[in-house]
């Protein structure tokens, strides 16, 4: 157990204004392993000030300069790998190979691509006779959830740097260890005082006080839906630029050309990946009729294989709600193939990989978000009748096409209402965007359109 002091403000760690802390636990056997401060709006507000200090020299770094501190960043990143690694098994509870695979890797990749975007990107444009400016929004207030707790830093503070805006983070609770390994690392890369800046805290307290800061020009942020809502309501009020990347129920469609058996093994992975607790999760696998049988038995077979070799849960809270959903499942009629709400552990947050039969399009585990290693299994008649249901939720965040052919799963891709779509398998491509139609959030993440969040346009006309 150890005490972590301070939070990170204007370039040095600082004591808190009060003296209250956060308790992180292991999720494996729910110990204590450390303290974080729990900052308060007084530390927001000079977190904020010492951001809009920052600012302007920021602004005007040039961006090769900003490249290359993006890069020292990524080098930094690099060196203490396993170290992140570590951290976030100690914290999230996830296995460290995946840890290491998956939770260092692909922030590392995510920071990389910045640096190098940052270094290329023509931050001026021509419109006609008129020169468009693409100039950094300001003060950015970054608030990020715990499921992949170094990426969704990285995701929002590479792109937010790279274009010249200043940054106050607001971590998970869950997960502040790594993020303060994150300011350690921004440190080292030589990032200038207040561009970067670290706040750990509630929710509800530190959180909420950075969305409502008058002095913060953008809000990005990435959780529930309940607390997106919030945030985009407090945001518009003000006026102030909005990012939300909130919830998924993503179907995965297995057309009756793919092959069978890859498209389940791939989808059941896909799901238990992270114990579930991904918004992209293909939680919805739709099955052509003539081969829905096939495909349970191939499904529950796959979920029986993960036993222990996905982790717990976050929390407690996670764990009863995951629980509350799997009964809700039994309950409305759909028939449990794999897993199941058995009695808790006597420690730590676990779920068992959980595969469900028969589920149709209105029962609330084919509708809501479970987070939590929970897949469903319905039945599609035609294509038309699997595209009604691929589309018949609030949420279109991402998704899966399986066919012969790619040209026939891309064809299918085409009418989704969704922000990305993995054809025959697809792959993580840290620079494609990543982001929600409807419900599933605002704006986009990654890459070149993931920068664009950030910066304005001013022409100059001529
Ligand atoms: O999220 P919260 P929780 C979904 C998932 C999960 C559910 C609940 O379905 O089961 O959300 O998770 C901060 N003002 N996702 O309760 O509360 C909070 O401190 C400002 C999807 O953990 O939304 C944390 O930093 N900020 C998801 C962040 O919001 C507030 C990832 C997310 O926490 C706040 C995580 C407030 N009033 C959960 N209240 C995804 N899209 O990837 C909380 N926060």
């Amino acid at each position: 157990m150890k005490a972590h002091e301070g939070i990170y403000i204007d370039g040095a760690w600082r004591p808190a204004a009060g003296q209250d802390v956060i308790e992180v636990v292991n999720p494996v056997d729910e110990q204590v392993i450390g303290t974080v401060p729990a900052g308060t709006a007084l530390d927001v507000d000079t977190a904020v000030r010492a951001a809009r200090t920052a600012f302007p020299g920021w602004a005007a770094t040039p961006p090769a300069e900003r490249a290359a501190r993006l890069a020292a960043l990524r080098d930094v990143l690099v060196a203490r790998k396993d170290e992140i690694a570590e951290t976030v098994t100690a914290e999230l509870g996830s296995p460290l190979p995946f840890s290491q695979a998956v939770h260092a890797a692909v922030p590392i990749a995510v920071a990389a691509s910045y640096a190098e975007l940052a270094a290329v990107h023509p931050f001026e444009e021509k419109a006609g006779t008129s020169t468009v400016l693409l100039e950094p929004i300001g003060v950015v207030g970054a608030i990020t959830p715990w499921n992949y707790p170094l990426h969704q830093v990285v995701a929002k503070v590479a792109p937010a740097l790279a274009a010249g805006c200043t940054v106050v983070l607001k971590p998970a609770e869950d997960t502040p260890l790594v993020a303060r390994l994150f300011a350690e690392a921004v440190h080292a890369a030589g990032v200038p005082a207040g561009v970067f800046n670290l706040v750990t805290g509630l929710g509800p307290v530190a959180g909420q006080a950075l969305a409502e800061h008058p002095g913060v020009d953008l809000v990005s942020f990435t959780g529930s839906t309940a607390v997106g809502r919030r945030i985009g309501a407090v945001a518009g009020g003000a006026l102030k630029k909005v990012a939300l990347e909130l919830g998924g129920k993503s179907a995965n469609v297995i057309l009756p050309s793919a092959d069978l058996a890859r498209a389940v093994n791939v989808g059941v992975a896909n799901v238990m990946s992270n114990s579930g607790q991904t918004c992209s999760a293909w939680t919805r696998m739709l099955v052509h009729r003539d081969r829905y049988d096939e495909a349970v038995e191939l499904a529950a077979a796959a979920a029986a294989k993960y036993g222990d070799r996905i982790g717990p849960l976050v929390n407690a809270a996670q764990q009863a709600r995951v629980r509350g959903y799997i009964d809700k499942g039994v309950a409305e009629g759909a028939r449990l193939v794999a897993g199941g709400s058995e009695p808790p552990r006597e420690r730590g947050y676990h779920v068992s990989p959980t595969v469900f039969a028969d589920v149709t399009p209105e029962m609330t585990i084919a509708q809501e978000e479970i987070f939590g290693p929970v897949l469903s299994i319905l039945r599609y008649t035609d294509e038309d009748d699997a595209l009604r249901i691929a589309n018949g939720t609030v949420y279109g965040l991402a998704g899966a096409v399986w066919a012969g052919e790619d040209a026939e799963a891309v064809a299918f891709a085409r009418r989704m209402e969704t922000g990305q779509v993995d054809i025959n398998g697809g792959r993580f491509n840290p620079v494609a965007p990543f982001g929600g139609y409807k419900q599933s959030g605002v704006g986009r993440e990654l890459g070149v359109h993931g920068l664009a969040e950030y910066l304005q346009t001013k022409s100059l006309q001529f």
